[in-house]
Formats: structure tokens, sequence, C-alpha cells
């Protein structure tokens, strides 16, 4: 199966709830690699743009409210058919849906605050990617 690369975000309730280190090795023993790294914070413009597809919705403005609430820590990962496996790592939107053992199920509050982000597919990873990182920033060849 071919490698693939997904986008996350820990997002603000996961920063705030001091759950970087846990989220985190959760992910790299899922079998992810970590390309890239930081923390940021999204303005209420910047958070809208990421989540534009969402712009008709109603939780629109509650979410761009959200993700520009603190400090969060996207990444780009790889693995193979990384962008099912995050999916099913992290667990359905809704917390109060997701399978036991999943980020969410253990970590989230809400739907609104939902801890982490994973793209749904290898395109939108890609320009999601491409909202936080230059191509200089992600380390490809870590041997
Ligand atoms: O890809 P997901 O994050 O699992 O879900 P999505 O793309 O459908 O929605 C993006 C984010 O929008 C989600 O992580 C949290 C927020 N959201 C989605 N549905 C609702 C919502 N927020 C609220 N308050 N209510 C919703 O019904």
């Amino acid at each position: 199966m071919a490698k693939e690369r997904t986008l996350t975000i820990l997002k603000p309730d996961c920063v705030r709830k001091g759950l970087i280190g846990e989220v985190t090795k959760r992910i790299q023993e899922a079998g992810f690699d970590i390309l890239a790294m930081k923390m940021t914070r999204l303005t209420k413009d910047t958070a809208g743009g990421f989540y534009a597809v969402h712009k008709e919705r109603p939780f629109y403005d509650e979410l761009c409210e959200f993700m520009s609430s603190g400090a969060c820590v996207p990444m780009i990962l790889e693995k193979e058919n990384a962008i099912a496996d995050f999916r099913e790592l992290i667990g359905a939107t809704n917390p109060d849906e997701a399978d036991e053992g999943t980020i969410r199920a253990d970590f989230a509050d809400s739907v609104g605050e939902n801890i982490i982000h994973g793209s749904d597919s290898v395109e939108n990873g890609k320009i999601e990617a491409s909202y936080f990182f230059a191509e200089s920033e992600v380390v490809a060849n870590q041997a």
C-alpha cells in the first residue's frame, strides 16, 4: 500500500488540557511519522479560510471562534493508508458517537470542541498542509 500524508491539528482544547504529549504519543504509537510540526495561533479569518467548506453551516462562526481561541499544533503525518487510518484513530466528529479507545472518545467534550483534526482526502490534506507549512519545513527523509 502506498504511503499517504495527512494534516492534523491538535486543536486549542487539546493544548489547553495539556494533552499535546499524550495525543502525540498515540499518533506515533499508531505508526505515523511526523514530517512537520509547529505551534501557532489562528486568527478568526485564517480559521475561517481553513474551514471555508463549512461557511454556510450554522456552526461556522462558533467553529472559527473556537479554532482561534488559543494555540494549536498542526502536523503533517505520513504512513501507509494515512487518511483512513488517522480518521479511525481519532474517531467520529461527535465524541458521543466515536468508538471506544479513539482520541475523540477519550478526550473530547463535544462535537464543537473535539480535540483534533484529520484531513478527509489526500487532495485536501495537501491543501491543508500548505496552509501551515512551507515545503522547506517538511522533513521527508528522517533516516
Ligand atoms: O472532519 P471532522 O472534523 O471530523 O468533521 P467536519 O469536517 O464535518 O467538521 C469540521 C469541524 O466542524 C468539526 O471537527 C467540529 C465542527 N463541527 C462539525 N459539526 C458540528 C461542528 N460544530 C458544532 N458546534 N456543531 C456541529 O454540528
